[in-house]
């Protein structure tokens, strides 16, 4: 599926665990004039339980999305008390300042390539969020354009290709090489959120 905007070039992959017909991630891309945010919520689980959890998560996202990622963390939690929890993965870039800040808590992973190839992996926070309040890290850091940004739940496990994919020039391309070395069924639920900064 392709949701880009007007300077992220944006693409998503997304396959559900062998033998679920319902997959327990969600994720959220927005754009707005002066800022994007975008998040991937993977539910502890998997099926409909799971769903509910990513679900609730994504919806107070979208809902407070103009608000801090510390704000929005906050929301999260809330919407997790009586539910299962989810591992959250959640990123703004500021198209003023060109700095990108983000916050894991648990196995979502993000990767940034920059416009010379280096790469850069955020190491996630561990645990899962709860309806109780917990601590997290945000990292925060300059980006150029062009820079190629992947977000990504624990399904994916050749993160390896990654190095080699963030040289096709578009996130379309990308999601399509990806989808075709996917052979088999995945064993998680699998989400792959491709973002290409591509103007300012
Ligand atoms: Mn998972």
């Amino acid at each position: 599926m392709i949701l880009s905007g007007n300077r992220i070039d944006v693409a998503v992959f997304q396959e559900s665990k062998a033998g679920k017909h319902l997959c327990g991630d969600s994720y959220y891309f927005h754009e707005a004039e002066e800022e994007c945010i975008c998040a991937i919520a993977d539910g502890l689980g998997s099926g409909i339980l799971a769903r509910d959890s990513s679900q609730a998560v994504i919806d107070a996202i979208q809902q407070h999305r103009h608000k801090s990622i510390e704000a929005i963390m906050k929301h999260c939690s809330q919407v997790l008390v009586n539910r299962r929890g989810a591992v959250l993965g959640i990123m703004k870039i500021d198209f003023k300042t060109k700095v990108v800040t983000f916050t894991s808590v648990g196995n979502i992973g993000i990767v940034i390539y920059s416009r010379d190839g280096k790469k850069t992996r955020h190491i996630p926070s561990p645990g899962y969020l709860s309806g109780y309040r917990r601590s997290f890290q945000l990292s925060r850091r300059k980006i150029d354009i062009p820079s190629t940004i992947f977000m990504f739940s624990d399904g994916v496990k050749n993160e390896q290709q990654f190095d080699h994919l963030s040289r096709l020039p578009s996130s379309g391309e990308i999601v399509d090489w990806f989808s075709s070395s996917q052979y088999e069924k995945p064993e998680d639920d699998t989400t792959l959120l491709v973002m290409k900064y591509i103007s300012t």
